[in-house]
Order: C-alpha cells, then structure tokens, then sequence
C-alpha cells in the first residue's frame, strides 16, 4: 500500500488529485482504512502488531499529503511572483502629478509683484493670543469691533487668527523702526478663521494678505499707488474700484477699496448680492497706538496697511463663484487653474 501510495503521490500534480488520493487512500472507504476495518478479523496477538503497522502507514500518509500540499502551495505562489506585473519606480513619470491651489498662484503672483517693489515676506501664525489679534491692533476689550469679527476661542484662552493684521505688532516689534529713507515694507498672507454663516462668498476659513508699509513720509498716495499696481498686475488689465470711507479700529484714515463684480459685470448677482461691488481691499493709514503698541514712535514715523480678501480675489481672477470650492477638495475642478 505504502509503494502505491508514493507512486501516486509523487505523480500528483494538482490539488484536485491530491485530494482523490487522500480519499482512495484515507477516506471512509480507502485503502488504509479498510485495512483497519480488517483488523478485526485478527485474534489479539496478529491484532496488535498488525494494528500498530497500520496506524504508522496510516500516520505516515496524512503526513505525506500535508507536505506534499505544502510544496504545491509554495510552488504556485513561486509561479505567481514570477508572472506578476513588475514595476521601475525609478522611471519619471510623464505627467506632474500635483497642481498648485489656485489660492497659492495668486499669493504668490501677488508676492512676486511685491518683492519686485522691495517688501519682505513674513509668515503670521495661525494660532495667536488674543493681544495680538484685537489689543495690538488698537481693538481693547468690549469693543463693539469685536463683534464684527466671529471668533474661534481656544481652551487656552488664544485664538484662531480672525484677519492678518494680528501678525502686525510681532511682525513691528521684529523689525523696529525703520531707518530714514529706508522703510519698512512687509507683506503677510495666511488663513484666517471666522465663525460665519458659510455662503456663496462667505467662508469660515479663508485667506487674506496683508501688506505693511513704514516710514519717515509715507503717505494715502503711497497706498493708493501701491494697490493700483496690485490690482492692475493681477487682473493684467485696468480695473474699475470704487473708495469708501471704512472704519477699522487700526487705521485712521480707513477706506475700504471695493472691485467691480467681473462675474455680473456690475449688473448684481449673488455673489456680490446683487450690488455690483465686491468688497476687496480694506486699507488706511496705521493708527497713531498701533504703531506706539508695536514699539514705534508715531510722531516720527506714519505708514499704511492693507488687508486683501485673498480668497475673494482668486474668486474674481478665475472667475470662480461659489467659494465654498476652495476647500471642496474637487480635483477636478481645482486641477484646472494655472497662472
Ligand atoms: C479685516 O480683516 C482687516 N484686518 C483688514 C485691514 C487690514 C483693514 C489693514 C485695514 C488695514 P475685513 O473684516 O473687512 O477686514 O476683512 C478683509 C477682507 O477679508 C474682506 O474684504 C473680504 O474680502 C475677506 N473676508 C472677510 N471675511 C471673509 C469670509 N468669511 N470669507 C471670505 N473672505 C472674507
């Protein structure tokens, strides 16, 4: 029995016909164990030994069928390594796999600009304390200014930055004041966080880019030539913007710089509620305490500020009208915009 079962063994070459020689051999009605049927036709002393032979052979069968399935199971795992797809990481591949967020070509089109006209780039943190973010900027406590800004309060007591003007006193206190003749020009992007009601052109975490310029004569015809270079720049063709007064707390003389709504062409849609104007750019002169608070003499010393609703201009750039795509994570949508 054993030769015979090594003989077919040896010849299986599936698991198919593994399994019929385990069941010709083994199962109810196989070799093996008619043998051990058999035994009970011995007397006692034939039994035993006979009984031992079998169970070995028995034992030596169940052994052979597992290995031997072992062995065909490594094999065909060999096989299919062999014949599996093989990969160079090493080649280039032939498309760019990324795209810049459309948010991220227009600051940095905007920061080119502006390192041609001599500013430096600061980066303002995303987390601040709440005196950099009102106090330092000329908004005390309880000040009705405050409320126009939703804020997100963290455990701790700081907050989710509300606009970029809260890099101001830090960005101030780094540099000092500025030599004569030699003033200082800052320009700082970054995200800003505002409890608000999400629309069409309202976001809850959005961009500005603030810009910062200091000096012994710096005057509103220095803002207003530096915004209409801006504005010309990134629209590649004359603009239509409108000056309002605006109050805000750290400037003084505020204005606030509204753009024609390029997407109704000035006739109203929902995106500048039917009014034909976005509101853009809100600037002025620093306010005599922002500067004293950011260590610098205000008799000495004036300059302006601006604070560019980034999003808002990529928004009119591409024409895009729902702001809410933005942060969507739409590739599709996102992947189609280039400088
Ligand atoms: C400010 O935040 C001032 N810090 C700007 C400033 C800086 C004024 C320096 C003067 C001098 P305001 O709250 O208006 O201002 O916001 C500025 C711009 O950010 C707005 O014009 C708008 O374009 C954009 N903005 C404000 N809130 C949102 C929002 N929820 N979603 C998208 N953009 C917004």
């Amino acid at each position: 029995i054993k030769a015979q079962f090594n003989e077919e063994l040896n010849a299986a070459s599936s698991k198919e016909e593994l399994e019929r020689i385990r069941v010709s051999f083994l199962g109810k009605k196989g070799l093996v164990t008619e043998e051990l049927k058999n035994l009970r036709n011995l007397d006692a002393e034939a039994k035993k030994t006979a009984g031992m032979q079998v169970n070995i052979l028995k034992a030596e069968c169940e052994k052979a069928i597992v290995e031997y399935q072992k062995l065909m199971e490594e094999k065909e795992y060999q096989k299919e390594i062999e014949s599996a797809e093989r990969y160079d990481y090493s080649i280039p591949s032939e498309k760019p796999v990324g795209t810049l967020h459309p948010i991220t070509i227009v600051q940095r089109q905007i920061e080119n600009i502006f390192i041609t006209m001599g500013f430096i780039i600061e980066d303002g943190l995303e987390i601040q304390t709440e005196f950099n973010n009102f106090e330092g900027v000329n908004i005390p406590k309880n000040h009705p200014a405050r409320d126009m800004q939703d804020t997100y309060y963290l455990e701790n007591g700081q907050v989710l930055k509300t606009h970029t003007s809260a890099a101001q006193n830090t960005i101030m206190r780094k540099y000092g004041a500025p030599k004569p003749g030699e003033p200082l020009k800052v320009l700082f992007p970054g995200r800003c966080f505002r409890n608000e009601n999400i629309d069409a052109s309202h976001e809850n975490t959005f961009f500005q880019l603030e810009g910062m310029m200091i000096g012994d004569d710096i005057s509103i015809s220095n803002l207003i030539y530096f915004m209409k270079v801006l504005l010309t720049e990134v629209f590649e063709r004359e603009v239509k913007v409108r000056l309002r007064p605006g109050f805000f707390p750290f400037v003084e003389p505020g204005f606030e710089l509204d753009i024609n709504c390029a997407i109704c062409g000035g006739v109203g849609c929902p995106t500048c509620k039917q009014s034909g104007w976005l509101e853009l750019l809100p600037c002025g002169m620093i306010h005599p305490n922002v500067l004293r608070l950011g260590g610098i003499d205000p008799d000495k010393y004036t300059g302006f500020a601006f604070g560019l609703g980034l999003t808002r201009l990529a928004m009119m750039k591409y024409n895009i009208k729902d702001i809410r795509l933005f942060n969507s994570g739409n590739l599709k949508q996102l992947k189609q915009f280039t400088l």
